[in-house]
């Protein structure tokens, strides 16, 4: 049932998206809609969604937006490490529209950008063009221009109708993302050689080195990894990834589209499954290898593999056990993690993503426990409340909530970028469970108790938790 917190008495349209767990009245969450006007949302746009997530880290291709110059900056590196190399961190590249532009039209423009870009960076293996809402709203023909300047410099140019404006969070450039890699650049060589054991890894973008973590996993059950989608590939990987026998999807948000699509037009199959937490990759280790009859490698990997991590994992439950956790992530994660908090004997009272759909609400309301409080779309004075009144021992969000909760005395864990990462695999959740502890252990949270705020929001109990 919709939910009133005190800060949306002027706002009441709010309340749909707020409910609690157990209630009585199920998962009723309003999400994926547009934003009401004078709600301060946190959300992304399209652009960010396409841009950022999906097509961004694509480490060969010169990602050139078609816009003004802000938009280039503010999309650029704040993925840190989703690639091998560091061409995208060194980089980025514009159109650069101004006020001429605007008046007199900016294909020109874009045309001549690409082509320059091309002849500085001959080494790239092609060009991605993203559309910005400047450019869409005085009509420039992106596409087209994609086109000639494909045949001038002879590599592929892929144009993404990405505008800003087209969905009401960045979850619609997902789906662009993923529709214009699938269309202009998959299928589009046939290579000869053997994939009868070979997978994609979908929905997975390297955050922190991730597939450090899982890839030899994989590997060691005697598979080949064709392509992931997109962390740390290539456009060369991308034009291959019809071949491979099934597709892995890890965030199923941004990456169901394009698995789809392959389903469709060539019969490949998917699982959806979740790399982070110890029982999630091993199921996850399990169900692919059924797929390929390697059940007795899952179990010999899983067994030497979990046997290496858990005596750390051990350590830090003892310290972790008990504390309360609210989340809030863009989508998935807010229902992939509420288990891994729970192997570390955590409990989570609050999940909310920024665009998840009504899939992602369902997931998140079978994971939690009555009385979970869960909202769509956030913002900051409702974080700042439900922070106020439900009191989490840490709060795991992203950049952009990490200085209201140190502000508000909460221990905070960067859910999207992560802190030291990753946090993927076996591996990985040594690091998030080292993590979480660092956080809550800190020092500081005890000068804050007594020098900052009278009634802080942290319930540690830091005598016996400081190091
Ligand atoms: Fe998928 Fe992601 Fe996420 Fe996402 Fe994101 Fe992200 Fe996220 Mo930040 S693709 S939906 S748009 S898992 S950038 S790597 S952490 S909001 S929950």
């Amino acid at each position: 049932m919709a939910t009133r917190l005190k800060c949306n008495d002027t706002i009441p349209e709010r309340d749909a998206h707020i409910i609690i767990k157990g209630d009585g009245t199920g998962c009723s969450i309003k999400s994926n809609s547009a934003t009401t006007p004078g709600d301060m949302t946190e959300r992304g746009c399209t652009y960010a969604g396409c841009r950022g997530v999906v097509g961004g880290p694509v480490k060969d291709a010169i990602q050139l937006s078609h816009g003004p110059i802000g938009c280039a900056f503010y999309s650029w590196g704040y993925r840190p490490h989703v690639a091998d190399t560091d061409f995208h961190m060194k980089y980025t590249f514009v159109s650069d529209m101004d006020e001429s532009n605007v008046v007199f039209g900016g294909e020109k423009k874009l045309l001549q950008s690409v082509i320059e870009a091309a002849a500085e960076f001959p080494d790239a293996k092609g060009v991605f063009v993203y559309n910005t809402c400047t450019a869409a709203l005085i009509g420039d023909d992106g596409k087209d221009v994609a086109k000639m300047a494909q045949e001038e410099i002879g590599k592929p140019v892929v144009f993404f109708a990405c505008e800003g404006f087209r969905g009401v969070s960045q979850s619609q450039g997902h789906h662009v993302g993923n529709e214009t890699i699938f269309r202009n650049l998959v299928g589009s060589v046939e290579p000869e050689e053997d994939y009868a054991y070979s997978i994609n890894i979908l929905g997975d973008y390297n955050i922190k080195n991730d597939i450090k973590t899982f890839e030899p996993l994989f590997q060691a059950l005697g598979l080949k990894i064709i392509t992931r989608f997109t962390g740390n590939v290539s456009v060369d990987e991308l034009k291959i990834m019809h071949k491979a026998k099934l597709n892995v999807i890890h965030c199923t948000r941004s990456a169901t589209y394009i698995a789809d699509m392959m389903k469709d037009k060539y019969g490949t199959p998917s699982i959806s499954v979740t790399l982070w937490g110890i029982a999630n990759m091993s199921k996850a280790l399990r169900e692919t290898a059924a797929f390929f009859g390697l059940e007795k490698e899952a179990e010999r990997v899983i067994k030497t593999e979990v046997a290496k991590v858990q005596p750390k994992i051990d350590h830090f439950k003892k310290r972790l056990a008990g504390k309360k956790v609210i989340i809030y992530q863009g989508g998935p994660r807010a229902w992939h993690w509420p288990e891994l908090l729970e192997e570390l004997g955590m409990e989570v009272i609050g999940a909310a993503t920024t665009f998840g759909h009504h899939d992602d609400y369902e997931k998140i309301y079978s994971k939690v426990g009555d009385g979970t409080l869960i909202m769509d779309n956030p913002n900051v004075p409702e974080l700042e409340e439900i922070l106020r009144t439900y009191k989490p021992d840490i709060f795991i969000a992203g950049n952009k909530e990490k200085y209201l909760a140190y502000k508000l005395g909460v221990p905070f864990l960067n859910g999207h970028t992560y802190e030291t990462g990753p946090y993927a695999g076996f591996s990985g959740m040594v690091n998030f469970a080292r993590d979480l502890d660092k956080a809550l252990s800190a020092p500081v949270w005890k000068l804050v108790r007594d020098q900052a705020r009278p009634s802080p929001v942290s319930t540690l109990d830091l005598e016996e938790d400081v190091a």
